[in-house]
């Protein structure tokens, strides 16, 4: 049984030291160790002290590892991306808070498995003695090597840590390759959920996250009474982000008072213009003061989608960022290319515009000055509260990281899909039609039990050229690509009223989908390619969608 412990002594043990990434992680392990507990008491009345199953889990974090060359390390002073860290701390922090019993590995000496006591080191062989291992893509290539095909064996307790998010038709090696969809970051024909994201961007991935500072009523009052309407602080904490803005500064500096925490080793940077008070690199907590008293937080368009903004908002700040018309992709920007997602970033975080949005986050044309200077005026003016997402709690974040651990199971291999599935649903479905487009797939079957339950389950087509994210997402709900096994039938095209002439089944990631111009049915071959993501003209797809929780969107009604 996992019990829900609130000290961290033996978590920071765990973490070691020696490098300045681990320092960074330990000292916000100790800052938000108080918050943490008190989430998870929290939690624990509201799961109504509900038996969890404690899991023996490896946390190897790849990217940290000299034999990857661990480029991050020596960047935590000097305004490197800190991103990753937060969350792997955090991670680790969820972990071990929830009760299972852990091991931290961030080399590849440490990363030997089963070792019974005095027989040695066996690295990555043998059983394996835990039942989920989160690392990232570092860490993958390395288990890899050191496992040889023994990691297929093993696949299915992988969770990869993925900041940005990987679809199914990048990972799936086979299809990839014929299709296009060769990255840099390889094709490891995992189960799209084993991939977690740091922002809910693809349903297609299991939503990680992390979490921001919470505040007590006090510290609000305090900040909506230490608020200062005209001061601003500058997102990007590396002085090339600077370049090229002093348009946008000076119309800024006509109203405001701007604060920047630009990291500098002697001089000031040149690319940071005398008006501006900067603060070089902040210690994080020192941060969260500074961003208080700040009105403002704004950014202009890079880090994309960072932890920042999240902590800005979470302390009454308004934050003001460039929306990207065209949107940025691995199309057509660098950072993302080579990525695997196909993913149209909006602006410079997605995240906030679209689930936060006014007055918390506002959201323009940058190259607009007239507009951005009334935006500039009418923030001044805006009363704005402090805000923090139910996800980005920690009480959401156990909440979210638990429900996966004792739900998410048998990721690999697939759950029984089988051909004679194709001709008929198995038998104790009942379908109801609810209205025209939208059906309830009703079990009474116990055989066929389906994280999140199959009671979530709302059926929809989408348009012609539209997503199943995009379609679901229309009707105030999520694609759920778990539920995509249940829909991969030839009744739900004639639930759907689609008529068809000719049924196929082929590995395609669009699929299940109706192509009008033939009046051909379309249906997945491979359960690997299920995929939330991708449209085509040619074709209305058929979407899994379900409901989710205000405030914790990878979480259904039922799912908890
Ligand atoms: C993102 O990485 P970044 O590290 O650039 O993300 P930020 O949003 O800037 O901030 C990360 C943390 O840095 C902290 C701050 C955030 O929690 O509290 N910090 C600080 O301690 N002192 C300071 O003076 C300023 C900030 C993203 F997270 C990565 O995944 C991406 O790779 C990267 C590039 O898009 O952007």
């Amino acid at each position: 049984q996992a019990v829900f412990q609130s000290d961290v002594g033996t978590l920071l043990e765990q973490v070691g030291t020696g490098k300045e990434s681990l320092s960074f992680m330990k000292r916000r392990i100790r800052r938000l160790a108080a918050q943490w507990a008190s989430a998870a008491r929290r939690l624990d009345d509201k799961l109504r002290h509900r038996w969890r199953e404690q899991k023996r889990i490896l946390v190897h974090v790849g990217f940290l590892t000299e034999e990857s060359g661990d480029v991050f390390s020596p960047k935590v002073l000097k305004g490197g991306p800190l991103g990753e860290m937060v969350q792997w701390a955090d991670i680790l922090t969820a972990l071990h808070v929830l009760g299972h019993d852990l091991k931290v590995s961030v080399s590849l000496k440490e990363l030997s498995l089963g070792v019974p006591p005095g027989r040695g080191s066996c690295p990555l062989t043998g059983p394996l003695p835990f039942d989920l291992i989160y690392t990232d893509y570092h860490g993958l290539q390395q288990m890899k090597q050191h496992m040889g095909l023994s990691l297929r064996k093993h696949k299915c307790h992988i969770r990869v840590i993925d900041t940005f998010g990987t679809e199914p038709a990048y990972n799936h090696e086979e299809y990839a390759t014929l299709h296009g969809y060769r990255t840099n970051w390889g094709y490891w024909n995992l189960h799209g959920q084993q991939y977690m994201t740091m922002f809910p961007h693809t349903p297609d991935n299991s939503f990680m996250g992390f979490v921001a500072e919470e505040l007590n009523e006090t510290e609000r009052l305090n900040i909506q009474r230490n608020k200062v309407n005209n001061m601003a602080v500058v997102y990007g904490k590396e002085a090339s982000r600077w370049k090229g803005k002093e348009k946008f500064l000076s119309i800024l500096h006509r109203y405001m008072d701007i604060h920047g925490t630009v990291y500098f080793e002697t001089q000031r940077p040149p690319e940071v213009p005398a008006f501006v008070k900067n603060h070089g690199l902040l210690p994080q907590h020192e941060l969260q003061q500074l961003l208080r008293k700040a009105k403002l937080f704004i950014g202009f368009g890079f880090p994309y989608e960072g932890p920042a903004p999240l902590e800005a908002i979470a302390n009454g700040c308004v934050f003001l960022q460039p929306k990207f018309s065209p949107p940025h992709s691995s199309l057509n920007h660098e950072f993302f290319r080579g990525k695997p997602t196909s993913r149209k970033v909006s602006s410079q975080h997605p995240y906030a515009e679209q689930y936060i949005g006014r007055p918390h986050v506002v959201t323009i044309d940058f190259n607009n000055s007239e507009d951005f200077d009334s935006t500039i005026r009418e923030i001044m003016r805006s009363n704005v509260e402090p805000f923090l997402p139910y996800e980005y709690t920690c009480e959401g974040m156990l909440e979210r990281v638990n429900a996966y651990i004792q739900n998410q199971v048998g990721l690999t291999p697939f759950p029984p899909v089988n051909s004679s599935w194709l001709g008929s649903p198995p038998t104790p479905f009942i379908l109801q039609q609810h209205n025209s487009s939208i059906l309830t797939w009703a079990s009474n079957a116990s055989a066929y039990t389906s994280w999140p339950p199959l009671s979530a389950l709302r059926l929809l087509a989408s348009l012609e050229g539209q997503s199943c994210v995009k379609a679901c997402q229309s009707a105030g709900l999520i694609c759920e690509p778990a539920l995509y096994r249940f829909i991969n039938i030839k009744e739900a095209f004639s639930a759907l009223d689609f008529q068809c002439e000719g049924l196929e089944s082929e590995m395609n990631h669009l699929f299940p989908a109706f192509s009008a111009e033939h009046a051909e049915c379309g249906l997945q071959q491979d359960p690997l390619l299920f995929s939330c993501a991708g449209s085509s003209s040619k074709y209305q797809r058929l979407c899994p969608c379900r409901d989710y929780l205000s405030g914790q969107v990878a979480l259904c009604r039922d799912c908890l």
